[in-house]
This record gives structure tokens, C-alpha cells and sequence, in this order.
């Protein structure tokens, strides 16, 4: 009995960190500006069938409406009500998307825009997706209600009102992020407003949260937040089990906020590793991947059980936010692939996939001149459906990484993997790489300017396996490069640096 109480102790603490997921899946993908029935029928047609653990929808509460510049996808970042009314689609529609998708076994993550409202200079009138009336520059959200009593600005202490010194921890929460009205969040009242409308999306299935300005939010103001919110749905979710919470804290060092003060309520995105992971694959100062031996905590990362980790986000992957130029995206199909390859095999964090659109990109000065552009539009502002195009890519503009053979296969990699200890490690001191997971699986990169030829221990049972990267199992046969592993579990691999894709991955299920 006593046991039984300190693991419901234990489990009650360590709750928020639990992404809620099947068993056996193990990898999130980021819909963004998905619309609420495609992502219902991409859970159903792909996501649920190729292993994929959840997703992460982007804000769906009611957003301000921007012509100038016109329909940027950053409009959604401005909430004025917590109505269930955005380009993505309505209250109904959102509802008909979690039950199909964790139906198929598929979590679906709301990005929790909670820190602000819309910007001081917003359009205000009735510019709102769902056609709600608000007055920014008087603060006032009749649509919550939220008033002028609800915001921050008797905390704030900088000239201009907004952020002006991220030096300064007071100010990063008290001030207004980029001119946003900066809710104040240690009165109950608005606490008790957030919490309604994030039970409202648990009520519906969703399996847990992204919080958008984690940084600009005080950490005892989460925590409140966090303890009013229910349990999961019982429909989908055991009884008691708690929302996920991850929250968005840029710590790349050198502020006075950091990620140890987050950690205790959720996990938190690890903004170092896309960073350091796109200086190591561009090969930049000197880098190499066989600095990677000890990736994770070894590089001063938070420890992995807090970790929520990914490539590029959609801030990084436009210049906005941090991270700068190494971020790696689908912009560099080539080297992309890589990263998310070595992050799906690599033991460290909960990994999530970006899934983005295609906008005309125009770099000037290291700057992106397009970084506004929203999802593909008609021109009434409705967004574009996806479209899936015979070869299973996807039409219309959006680029759906994660139906790229070798993300999607490396998905199915890390399930396989789950569990299993980092092992046999091998590096040639410079950019071939390799390690397994346990005995299931086992990955091996050359980035150097020359071939890869070298018999490595691999961990596997003897067998034929079909590499994942290059094709995968079909029927019996095998679309792409076979490995043969023998009896003492070596295997040779041979890698040309000019390969279309100079990475190989094999695992169990794709023994032949
Ligand atoms: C839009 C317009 C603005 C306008 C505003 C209000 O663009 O001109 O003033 O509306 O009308 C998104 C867009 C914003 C947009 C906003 C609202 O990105 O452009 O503003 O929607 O529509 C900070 C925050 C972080 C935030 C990130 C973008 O800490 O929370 O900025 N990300 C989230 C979302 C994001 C969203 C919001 C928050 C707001 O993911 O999409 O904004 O809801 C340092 C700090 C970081 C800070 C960056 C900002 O980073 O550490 O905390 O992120 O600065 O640039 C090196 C350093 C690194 C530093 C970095 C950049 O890498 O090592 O620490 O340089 O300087």
C-alpha cells in the first residue's frame, strides 16, 4: 500500500513530463498552419499508420486578422478570445480532428499562446477570425472579457513598455514581448480564464500542451496554471493521467533565464540542439560528427527526461528566434535529412519533426525579406488543403518533411529502438560515424570527403537487413541497399560521400 502511494506520488510529480503517447511510438510532427480536417485525415491516411506518436497544431484559439503585411502566419500569435475560430477551422471541426486522430492511436499537442494578446498597435475593430470585437489600445477583450485590470503594464518599467534588455529577468516577464499585451498572470482571475480555455481543448482529447513565451512567463505562474488544469479525457487516457506540458524557453546561455528554472513544471524545448547539431553537419568552425559521441547532457543539454528536442521549429526555420544561420531546414534537403536522421536514432530528448510550407524565400543581408509569409492562401485568405500527389508528396505548397521516405522510416527506427541503451559507438576521428541501440538498430554516416569502408560491430542478430534510408522492406525483397550482418554481429558498410543520401539505417523490423 505504502509502495502503491509513493508511485502514485511519484507518478503525480513526474506526470507533465509524459507525452501521453501509445505504446511503441515515440515521435511528434509540427502541422503548422495545418487545417484542422487535414490533419483529421492525415492521422488516418499516414500519421497513424506509419507510427507517428502525435502532432503539435498550431495556435487554434481566435487570432487578430493582418493585411499588411497581408496574412502573416505570425497573426496567430496575437490571440483576442479563446474561441475556437482560425484559418485552421472551427470548434467542431477541431473537436472531429482529436477524436479521429487519437482514434488512430495519434496525440495531438495545442501550442498554448497564454502569455499575451494581441500586439499594442493591433488593427482592433472586429480584425479577428472569428469576427470578435476588441480595442488593443485600450486593452480590452469583451470576447474573454479581459480588461485594462488584466495586464501587465504597472510591472513594466522600460521606456518603451516592451522587452528592451533580456539581461534584465524582470523585465523579460513583466514587459511586453515584441509590443505583445502582456497578460498578468499572477491574478486568478486571468489564470482561472487560461485554465478554462485549455481544460475546454483537454475535454476534447488533446493530450497536452506547447506554451508558447515560457521565458516571459514567471515559473509559479505556470505552475498555478498547470494545477488547475484536469485530467486527460478517459475516453483515450487512463484515469489520472495529467496534460504534457513543454515549454518554449530560449537558454542558449548566456541570460539570466534559464531552462533550470522551467524543468521542474514540464519539459522544455532544448534550443541547443538544433543550433549546435546544424554547426556539426555543415561542418562549420571546425566541427566534426565525431564530436557527437557525446551528445546530450554531455554538451551541457538538460537532462534528456526534460529535453523536448527538434531540428528546426517555425521560428528558426525563417530567422526568427535564435539559432541563426546553422539551423538546418528543408532548405538544405540534403544535410536536413541527415540531422534528422542522427536525431530520431539518438537516444536523448522526445523528438519532434517540423512540417512546414514553401514560401519565396529572399535573403538579404542574412535576413529573410519573406519570414511574414503565411500557409498557402486562396485569395480570400482561406488557407490551401493539403493535397497529396500520386508520388504520396504533398501539393498545393506545403512540403511535408515528414513524409519524406527517410524522416518517415526514421520514425519507425526510433519506435523500434525505444528503450534500448546507445551502443557501439564508432567514429574514424573525424566526420564517419556510427552506433546502434541496444540489439534493434544501428546507423552509420559519412560526412567526409571520401568513401566510407569499414566493418563495424553493429549489435544486431546475424541476417540480411534492408536499409531504411535508401529504400526500405517490400514484400520479401528490399527497395534499397542490403547489409549483411554475420554471426559475430559485424557488418561492412560502404558509403560514398557523393550519395544522394550518405547515410545507412537498419533495424529489426527491416530484417529480411
Ligand atoms: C509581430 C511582428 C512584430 C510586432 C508584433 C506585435 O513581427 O514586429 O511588434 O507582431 O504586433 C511570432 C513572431 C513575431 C510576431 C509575433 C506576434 O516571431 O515576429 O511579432 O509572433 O505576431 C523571443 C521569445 C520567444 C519567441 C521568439 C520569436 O523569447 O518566446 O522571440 N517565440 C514564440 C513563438 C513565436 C511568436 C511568439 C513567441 C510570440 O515561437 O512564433 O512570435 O507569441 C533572444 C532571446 C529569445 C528571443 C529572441 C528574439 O535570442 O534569447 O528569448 O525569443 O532573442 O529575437 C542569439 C542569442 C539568442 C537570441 C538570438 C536572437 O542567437 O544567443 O539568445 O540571438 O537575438
Amino acid at each position: 500500500m505504502r509502495t502503491l502511494i509513493l508511485l502514485t506520488l511519484l507518478g503525480a510529480c513526474w506526470a507533465q513530463f509524459d507525452p501521453n503517447v501509445q505504446s511503441g511510438r515515440t515521435a511528434i510532427v509540427h502541422l503548422f498552419e495545418w487545417r484542422w480536417a487535414d490533419i483529421a485525415a492525415e492521422c488516418e491516411r499516414y500519421l497513424g499508420p506509419n507510427g507517428f506518436a502525435g502532432l503539435q497544431v498550431s495556435p487554434p484559439n481566435e487570432n487578430a486578422v493582418y493585411y499588411d503585411p497581408w496574412r502573416p502566419w505570425w497573426e496567430r500569435y496575437q490571440p483576442i478570445s479563446y474561441k475556437i475560430c482560425t484559418r485552421s477551422g472551427n470548434e467542431q471541426e477541431f473537436q472531429d480532428m482529436v477524436a479521429r486522430c487519437n482514434d488512430v492511436g495519434v496525440r495531438v499537442y495545442v501550442d498554448g499562446v497564454i502569455n499575451h494578446m494581441c500586439g499594442a498597435g493591433g488593427p482592433g475593430g472586429t480584425q479577428s477570425t472569428c469576427g470578435s470585437t476588441y480595442y488593443p489600445g485600450k486593452e480590452d477583450f469583451p470576447a474573454v472579457p479581459f480588461s485594462s485590470w488584466d495586464f501587465n503594464d504597472g510591472k513594466c518599467y522600460t521606456g518603451s513598455g516592451n522587452i528592451e534588455n533580456y539581461q534584465d529577468a524582470t523585465q523579460v516577464r513583466n514587459c511586453r514581448l515584441v509590443g505583445l499585451l502582456d497578460l498578468a498572470l499572477e491574478k486568478d482571475y486571468v489564470r482561472g480564464k487560461v485554465a478554462e480555455y485549455m481544460n475546454k481543448l483537454i475535454g476534447y482529447g488533446v493530450a497536452g500542451f506547447r506554451l508558447d513565451a515560457a521565458k516571459h512567463m514567471w515559473p509559479g505562474d505556470i505552475q498555478a496554471i498547470v494545477n488547475k488544469l484536469n485530467n486527460l479525457n478517459t475516453r483515450w487516457f487512463s484515469g489520472g493521467a495529467k496534460p504534457f506540458i513543454f515549454q518554449e524557453v530560449i537558454d542558449l546561455g548566456g541570460e539570466p533565464i534559464t531552462v533550470n528554472e522551467y524543468t521542474g513544471i514540464g519539459r522544455v524545448t532544448e534550443f541547443k540542439y538544433g543550433q549546435k547539431l546544424g554547426y556539426i553537419i555543415r561542418r562549420w568552425n571546425g566541427e566534426k560528427l565525431s564530436y557527437l559521441k557525446n551528445w546530450g547532457e554531455g554538451w551541457g543539454f538538460m537532462a534528456s527526461g526534460k529535453a523536448l528536442v527538434f531540428v528546426d521549429n517555425h521560428d528558426t526555420q525563417r530567422g526568427h528566434g535564435p539559432g541563426g544561420a546553422s539551423v538546418l531546414t528543408f532548405w538544405d534537403s540534403r544535410l536536413y535529412k541527415i540531422a534528422i536522421g542522427f536525431m530520431l536514432a539518438h537516444p536523448y530528448g522526445f523528438a519532434r519533426v517540423m512540417s512546414s510550407y514553401n514560401w519565396p524565400r529572399d535573403i538579404q543581408n542574412g535576413q529573410d525579406k519573406n519570414d511574414w509569409v503565411g500557409p498557402p492562401a486562396n485569395s480570400d485568405g482561406s488557407t490551401k488543403p493539403v493535397t497529396i500527389n500520386a508520388d504520396s508528396t504533398c501539393g498545393n505548397g506545403w512540403v511535408c518533411e515528414h513524409r519524406w521516405r527517410q524522416i518517415r522510416n526514421m520514425v519507425k527506427f526510433r519506435n523500434v529502438a525505444d528503450g534500448q541503451a546507445f551502443a557501439n559507438w564508432w567514429d574514424n576521428g573525424s566526420n564517419q560515424i556510427a552506433f546502434g541501440r541496444g540489439n534493434k538498430a544501428f546507423i552509420v554516416i559519412n560526412l567526409d570527403d571520401w568513401q566510407l569502408d569499414a566493418t563495424l560491430q553493429t549489435g544486431l542478430p546475424a541476417g540480411t537487413y534492408c536499409d531504411v534510408i535508401s529504400g526500405q522492406k517490400e514484400g520479401s525483397g528490399c527497395s534499397g541497399i542490403s547489409v549483411t550482418v554475420g554471426g559475430d554481429g559485424k557488418a561492412r558498410f560502404q558509403i560514398s560521400n557523393s550519395a544522394e543520401d550518405p547515410f545507412i539505417a537498419i533495424h529489426v523490423d527491416n530484417k529480411l
